[in-house]
């Protein structure tokens, strides 16, 4: 499918910076830097950060396709400065450096080939050719999710210029988990004030002490989060190819950020034990307007919106850098050893939420563009309006 939002990044997690080239933004648009920042620093929140997010405090850098916070419809570029890289000049430098003995002890003390499972490590290292793992960490980091949040974060600004808005919240980590939900607003609001991002006051404590019990014992903990979107209109996506259906386009945008191991949408696996006349979302008639009385389709039917609130759940595996490793093998000489560790976040579903709010909002974009787009914010507001 010819994609009217586009993006591609780059950067290591050690690097210089984080960079973005984002495609397809309309000109006319007004593109606030605060907003982005604002999302920047959503992300690094979460009870059970690890050291890392001591050091950064991510900021973004427009670096063109927009004038005096307006888009221009050139491509925008984006960057965001690793904090970290001056502690890693030589180990991270893009240039060959001197191989004197201070610079070799400086690689070699970053330089790791003991395996880390669950880490992409292993068949990155078979693929590229790596003996250093140090090169496979760099860029499979979760580091990279940053500058996919502001990218996520311009595709937001867009869609609220038509009242489209989202959230994410954190609904279970470990074994604690809310056992209910609650309407967008209150949702939204709660979510943004708690220390693990969960909407409820007495589950986001018990969520906290599960980090502590984990950290305790050198573990990490995964969980679930939510992504709700509302005021989409009908028909982003469409039936009539794989490639257009947009719980497929969700799937992958919410699957391939690092550590989530499952998607759903509305129901999803609860799906299974609902039969056809309690999964169906009925239709109703309210003051002359189509309604649903119930919303277990997640707001997506036939792979098109269908006007209803989107509902996005992900799971997110337990993050694999532990204090306390895991068995496995040096690559160096194919002896048993323990993992590598140096430092780690004990949990960062939140992170990862918020970074899922971000992802579903470039797809929601690309799919309303390809809906309503033109060059210029008049011309798709026009289109929307008709
Ligand atoms: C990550 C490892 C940690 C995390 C990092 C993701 O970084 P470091 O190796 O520097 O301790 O803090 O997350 C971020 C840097 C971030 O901005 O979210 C990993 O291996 O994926």
């Amino acid at each position: 499918m010819n994609k009217k939002f586009r993006f591609l990044t780059s950067g290591e997690s050690h690097g210089k910076c984080l960079n973005a080239i984002i495609e397809g933004v309309p000109a006319g648009f007004p593109v606030s830097v605060d907003e982005i920042n604002t999302n920047l620093y959503r992300r690094q929140q979460g009870y059970g950060r690890g050291g890392r997010m001591k050091i950064e405090s991510d900021k973004v850098e427009i670096k063109s396709g927009v004038r005096h916070g307006i888009s221009t419809g050139a491509p925008i570029c984006l960057e965001i400065k690793n904090k970290d890289f001056e502690n890693w000049q030589t180990v991270m430098s893009t240039e060959p450096v001197e191989l004197n003995d201070e610079n070799i002890a400086k690689i070699q003390e970053k330089s790791f080939t003991k395996l880390r499972p669950g880490h992409a490590d292993y068949a990155g290292s078979v693929k590229y050719d790596f003996e250093d793992l140090r090169n496979v960490l760099e860029r499979s980091s979760a580091r990279k999710t940053a500058i996919e949040v502001a990218v996520g974060s311009i595709a937001k600004q867009i869609l609220k210029q038509f009242g489209i808005e989202g959230l994410s919240t954190v609904i279970s980590i470990g074994d604690a988990s809310v056992d209910e939900s609650a309407d967008f607003d209150k949702l939204k609001e709660c979510s943004e004030k708690s220390e693990v991002r969960c909407w409820d006051n007495e589950t986001s404590e018990k969520m906290k002490q599960e980090i502590d019990k984990a950290k305790e014992k050198g573990i990490t903990l995964g969980g679930q989060f939510e992504v709700h979107y509302r005021n989409l209109p009908v028909g982003l996506g469409s039936y009539v190819h794989y490639d257009r259906a947009i719980d497929g386009l969700i799937a992958q945008a919410v699957m391939s950020i690092p550590a989530v191991k499952a998607v759903e949408i509305g129901a999803g696996v609860n799906a299974a034990s609902l039969d056809g006349s309690l999964m169906h979302d009925p239709f109703i008639m309210n003051d002359g307007k189509i309604e649903r009385s119930s919303n277990n389709a997640g707001g997506v039917e036939g792979g098109m919106t269908n006007g209803e609130t989107l509902i996005v759940r992900g799971t997110m595996k337990a993050i694999p850098t532990m204090k306390t490793p895991l068995p496995t093998v040096d690559i160096k000489d194919m002896t048993e050893a323990e993992a590598h560790f140096e430092r780690s976040d004990a949990c960062a579903v939140p992170a990862c939420a918020v970074v899922a709010e971000a992802r579903v909002a470039t797809v929601l974009v690309d799919a309303f563009l390809d809906k309503f787009g033109g060059d210029s914010f008049k011309e798709v507001k026009a289109h929307y309006e008709s």
